[in-house]
């Protein structure tokens, strides 16, 4: 397995506010929330970036939108909305090299391309 901070995490050898885990998937609140609701989305695979994901992988990044679709139900801010982002390497911003999908939400976000 790799060694990022979130290979860590899934480990347990450093502590997160994780709100879902299962077979697949474990979601924890960011550290430096960028919405009032700032959750990510980490596979248990390891997969560096999504160029990283092979064909017969690609049914984890629907696991992992289905598992924050379904936080965002459970929460009751589902109908509300919210926005999912994957960073891509050092144009998109990604900081750590274990893919994860943001989940942001709890108020009217900016618009992108406007
Ligand atoms: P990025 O897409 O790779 O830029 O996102 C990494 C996120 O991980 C970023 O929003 C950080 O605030 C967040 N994070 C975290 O939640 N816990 C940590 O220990 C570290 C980063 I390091």
């Amino acid at each position: 397995m790799s060694d990022t901070i979130f290979h860590k995490i899934i480990r347990r050898e450093i502590p997160a506010d994780i709100v879902h885990e299962d077979e697949h998937v474990i979601a924890f609140r960011d550290i430096a929330p960028q919405a009032p609701v700032h959750v990510l989305f980490v596979p248990k695979t390891d997969i560096a970036t999504l160029n990283d994901v092979k064909p017969d992988q690609a049914e984890i990044i629907g696991r992992l939108a289905v598992a924050a679709a379904n936080y965002a139900k459970t929460q009751g801010f589902a109908e509300d909305g919210y926005r999912i982002v994957m960073n891509c390497n050092d144009h998109g911003g990604q900081t750590v090299f274990q893919i994860h999908l943001h989940l942001l939400a709890g108020a009217q976000l900016g618009h992108f391309g406007t």
